[in-house]
């Protein structure tokens, strides 16, 4: 599906709080139902209905209480083991207590009315899997594994040790969640496979995500320069906005669900 020149759409920015139901262009609701393949960015923001905090925005966001540099750094790690470990063990479990939200099932949804779903999700959650969508690449790992620091060997599990971090089963190197950050490279395989959906979908969505972290930021990009249709569902404006064929502001847990219902009413 094209959309319009990159940079050159008419916008439509739908403020949160005054419709009721959000109203969606015929375009839109067009391009989804013919759509054989769609590509979805998602943040934090899509599971913070769920009850996990975001990063960056807002006073429930993690990093109003934490600074990056401890915690989601290879120098904070090697700073502090044990306090980055006990971190991510106590986040672990949270995100282990709560379950999908509407947002998650409306876009696990997607996927039964024909077209290929790629998930491209910076979470490391796993809500979206939990959820049902069968296509999901996780760009920034995921919590529920963990990994030799020293010899990168993968572990499925987090062992339960009274040494923290606890060492690796093969190696004996101090083991760190497997999750991606700040200065480290993505997974190649998934950067890969992302980049890819990306550039061959025919509509990108980008939800929750303030789409300033590289290089998941680009994806969208990756979508308009090759002129197809880029959606934002987010509580705010953010660089992407403007880029954007559409973007609506409000929570991804109404919008979503309203979305689905509106290109494929039951
Ligand atoms: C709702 C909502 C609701 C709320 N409904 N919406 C190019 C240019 C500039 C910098 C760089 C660049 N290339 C690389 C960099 C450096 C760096 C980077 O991007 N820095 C920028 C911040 C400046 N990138 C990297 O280091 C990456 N590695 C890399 O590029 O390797 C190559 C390289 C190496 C060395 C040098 C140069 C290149 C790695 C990035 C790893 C990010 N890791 C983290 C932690 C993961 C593990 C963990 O969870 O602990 O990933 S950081 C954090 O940010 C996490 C997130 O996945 C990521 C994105 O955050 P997200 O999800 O967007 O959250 P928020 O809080 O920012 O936004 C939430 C949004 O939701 C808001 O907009 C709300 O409004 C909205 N919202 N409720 C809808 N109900």
């Amino acid at each position: 599906m094209m959309g319009p020149p990159f940079g050159a759409t008419a916008k439509r920015v739908c403020p949160w709080g005054l419709a009721a139901m959000t109203s969606f262009p015929t375009w839109l609701i067009e391009q989804l139902r013919a759509a054989r393949h769609i590509a979805i960015l998602t943040g934090s923001g899509i599971s913070t209905e769920s009850g996990i905090p975001t990063f960056r925005d807002g006073q429930n966001s993690l990093w109003k209480d934490f600074d990056i540099r401890d915690y989601a750094s290879v120098d904070g790690y090697l700073r502090n083991p044990q306090r980055v470990w006990d971190w991510y063990v106590e986040r672990r479990v949270q995100m282990d207590s709560v379950e999908p939200n509407p947002g998650h099932f409306a876009l696990a949804q997607m996927e039964q009315h024909g077209a290929r779903v790629s998930i491209l999700t910076q979470n490391i959650d796993g809500l979206h899997q939990r959820a049902g969508s069968s296509e999901v690449i996780e760009l920034h790992g995921n919590i529920h594994r963990s990994r030799c620091y020293r010899e990168h060997t993968l572990v499925d599990t987090w062992p339960e040790t009274a040494e923290r971090p606890p060492r690796c089963p093969d190696c004996g190197g101090p083991l760190r969640p497997d999750v991606v950050w700040f200065g480290e490279m993505l997974p190649d395989e998934a950067l890969a496979a992302a980049e890819r959906a990306a550039r061959e979908c025919d509509l990108f969505f980008s939800i929750g995500t303030s789409a300033v972290v590289y290089p998941a930021a680009a994806l969208p990009l990756v979508a308009a320069r090759r002129r197809t249709s880029v959606v934002e569902v987010n509580l705010e404006e953010t660089p992407l906005t403007d880029i954007a064929r559409s973007s609506f502001q409000g929570p991804a847990g109404r919008i979503l669900p309203e979305l689905v219902a509106a290109a494929w009413p039951e």
